[in-house]
């Protein structure tokens, strides 16, 4: 019997990311510049590029801890392992909005990827007020493509157990279920709130419809296995230029409901529509167009690949019809955890204080109603003709 010895762990610095990346074969010869710019809750990125060279290697390394926490949250290392695997689908299958990969390790949970550093955290691009023109037709076919093929509608029995299998991530879904589907409805420990919300937020605590709601919602995100997640896609989640989009940090992936993904990046625009003054028909637009190629594609796919030849297109347009109720109600979901629980966004967070708040009694408000009512709405197209900001 072989017994692989495995290396011993060790968080990277700006200086061993350069060594390491050279006993991989990568600038050998040349002298590096290295940083670390993560700006996320859970990791250390580093960019390393050889000096007078506009374009170097991401290393991106999992601490065994949440960065946003310190080191009294113990997190997994697996992360790592789920990211790149995740990426690597996504290299196959949305190779253009997706970094490339080239290495993974392990054991140091570390990750080589492509430099993306000539684009722009979607977040801030959109805060500055910045326009992207093809944003939501490549938002819009990413999650089609993704969706679609690591489904029962593109792919086997066996493959999708595989994904199953392949994608066990309970530490990171067990984060997921306590902070957007369980610590926000209730007075939890990880919540972190203005006192001026105490008031809507004990409301929302005492409503028994919303509490039956969110409970649905967290046994569907708990027990509906339709197709491989990001588990993830908020606009931090994206890089993006004018013409460019590219989906990072896939290490929440999951195989789960086809609406937590649509919900989750469609909350996180219409972040942008609460805290905006002006300008706010760009992000709706996005938003529709976002559920409108979704659809299209969607069933573009299934009628050229199925692997179901005996499904109708009305079973099609009845699932899709699904995905979006689901997501209404994680949008729903998203927009509360934003305002009440651990993680925050930037978007609302920059707002002075006396707008933030009555922005978030906005939000929390719709939130409810989103969730509450989604049976109802049944589409973004719907929830968005009768929105009043
Ligand atoms: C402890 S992690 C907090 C949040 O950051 C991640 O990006 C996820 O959104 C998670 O819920
Ligand atoms: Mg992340």
């Amino acid at each position: 019997m072989t017994v692989i010895q495995r290396k011993e762990y060790r968080p990277l610095t700006e200086a061993t990311a350069v060594t390491y990346l050279q006993k991989l074969g990568y600038f050998t010869n040349e002298l590096c510049e290295s940083i670390e710019i993560g700006d996320g809750n859970l990791n250390l990125v580093f960019k390393v590029t050889p000096v007078g060279s506009e374009k170097g290697l991401i290393i991106k390394q999992a601490l065994p801890y949440a960065k946003v926490v310190g080191e009294s949250w113990p997190l997994t290392l697996n992360r790592a392992t789920i990211e790149s695997n995740a990426t690597k689908i996504y290299n196959e299958l949305t190779p253009n909005y997706s970094p490339k990969l080239y290495e993974h390790d392990e054991d140091q949970a570390v990750t080589v990827m492509e430099d993306l550093s000539h684009l722009q955290i979607l977040r801030k691009g959109l805060i500055e007020k910045k326009s992207y023109p093809f944003l939501a037709e490549h938002i819009g076919e990413f999650l089609a493509k993704s969706l679609f093929f690591t489904s029962d509608f593109g792919t086997t029995p066996a493959k999708k157990k595989e994904l199953e299998s392949l994608f066990n991530n309970p530490e990171l879904c067990d984060i997921t279920e306590n902070l957007v589907f369980t610590d926000p409805f209730f007075d939890s420990e990880t919540n972190n709130y203005e006192e001026e919300l105490n008031e809507v937020i004990h409301e929302l605590w005492s409503d028994e419809v919303l509490q039956i709601e969110v409970a649905k919602l967290k046994l569907d995100f708990l027990s509906k296995k339709e197709a491989l997640l990001h588990g993830d896609l908020h606009t931090g989640s994206i890089f993006v230029s004018a013409d460019e989009t590219k989906i990072i940090d896939p290490e929440f992936a999951f195989v789960g409901p086809i609406g937590f993904d649509l919900g989750q990046i469609q909350a996180n625009l219409i972040f942008q529509v609460f805290s905006r003054s002006d300008q706010t028909e760009e992000i709706v637009e996005h938003i529709l167009a976002i559920e409108k190629t979704f659809n299209e594609k969607f069933i573009e796919l299934w009628e050229q690949h199925s692997v179901r030849p005996f499904n109708h297109l009305g079973l099609i347009k009845e699932k899709i019809e699904g995905y979006w109720v689901d997501a209404i109600g994680v949008f729903g979901c998203e927009l509360i955890r934003r305002s009440v629980g651990l993680a925050h966004v930037e978007d609302i967070d920059s707002l002075e204080h006396d707008l933030k708040i009555q922005v978030k009694k906005k939000i929390l408000h719709f939130g409810a109603y989103c969730i509450k009512n989604r049976l109802k709405i049944r589409n973004i197209k719907n929830l968005l003709s009768g929105l009043e900001i």
